[in-house]
C-alpha cells in the first residue's frame, strides 16, 4: 500500500531531549546515559492518520546542532518541524523561539507546520511556564510540555504535528488538483487510487 510519506526535523540547542524524545516515541525507551549522537540522519514511524497510511522519516541532528552548514542540510525539505527547550534550563526563551524561527524561516520556509515543545516537565522549571505558553500562544504556535523521561505527552505532541502536516498537505493537494472533497481521507483515498 502507498504510504504518504513526511520528513519532519528536531531543532533546539544541545542535549534539550531531541533524541531522547525520538527514542521515546520510537522505541518506547529512555536513556540516563548521554546520547551523543544516533548514529543515523532520520529513523522512520508507521503510523495511521485520517484513514491514511503516514511513514514519517524523524531527522535527528546527532549531536551535530552546533554546525550551522549541517543544520541548513538537515531542514532543507522539512514538511514539518519540532523545536524542542528545555524548561530546566535559565534562559532567555524569547531570544531562544526568534532565533530558532529566523533559522526555520531560511531553510524550510514560513508557512511549514512548527509545533513548539517545552521537555524535562519532569524536573523543576528554571523558566516561568505560563508566561511561557502565553508567549508562545500569541504566536499562534502549537505548544506542548513533555517529558522524555516519562513518556508524558511525547505521543501527543508527534500525532499533533503529524496532523498539521497532513491537514496542510490535503488543502495543498486538493487545491492542485482542484478537488471538490473536505474530507481528508477522502482527498487521501482519491491519491491512493490515482496512483
Ligand atoms: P539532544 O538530543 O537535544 O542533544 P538528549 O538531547 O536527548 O541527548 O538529552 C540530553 C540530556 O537530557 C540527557 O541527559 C538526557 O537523558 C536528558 N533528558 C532528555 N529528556 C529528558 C526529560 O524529559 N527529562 C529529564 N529529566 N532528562 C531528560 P544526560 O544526563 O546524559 O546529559
Ligand atoms: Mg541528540
Amino acid at each position: 500500500m502507498t504510504k504518504f510519506t513526511f520528513k519532519l526535523v528536531l531543532l533546539g540547542d544541545m542535549a534539550v531531549g531531541k533524541t531522547s524524545l525520538v527514542l521515546r516515541y520510537i522505541n518506547n525507551t529512555f536513556s540516563e546515559q548521554y546520547i551523543s549522537t544516533i548514529g543515523a540522519d532520520f529513523l522512520l514511524k508507521d503510523l495511521e492518520l485520517f484513514g491514511a497510511p503516514i511513514r514519517l522519516m524523524i531527522w535527528d541532528l546527532g549531536g551535530q546542532e552546533q554546525w550551522d552548514h549541517v543544520r541548513g542540510r538537515y531542514m532543507q525539505g522539512s514538511d514539518g518541524c519540532i523545536l524542542v527547550f528545555d524548561v530546566n534550563r535559565k534562559f532567555n526563551l524569547e531570544h531562544y523561539i526568534f532565533r530558532w524561527l529566523d533559522e526555520i524561516r531560511d531553510f524550510i520556509g514560513e508557512n511549514t507546520p512548527l509545533i513548539i515543545v517545552g521537555n524535562k516537565i519532569d524536573l523543576e522549571p528554571q523558566i516561568d511556564l505560563r508566561r511561557a505558553a502565553y508567549f508562545i500562544k500569541n504566536l499562534k504556535y502549537p505548544y506542548v510540555e513533555t517529558s522524555a523521561k516519562t513518556g508524558a505527552h511525547v505521543e501527543a505532541m508527534f500525532k499533533r504535528i503529524t496532523a498539521d502536516i497532513v491537514k496542510r498537505k490535503a488543502e495543498f493537494i486538493k487545491k492542485a488538483k482542484e478537488m471538490e472533497e473536505t474530507d481528508i481521507s477522502e482527498i487521501f483515498n482519491k491519491i491512493r487510487e490515482s496512483h
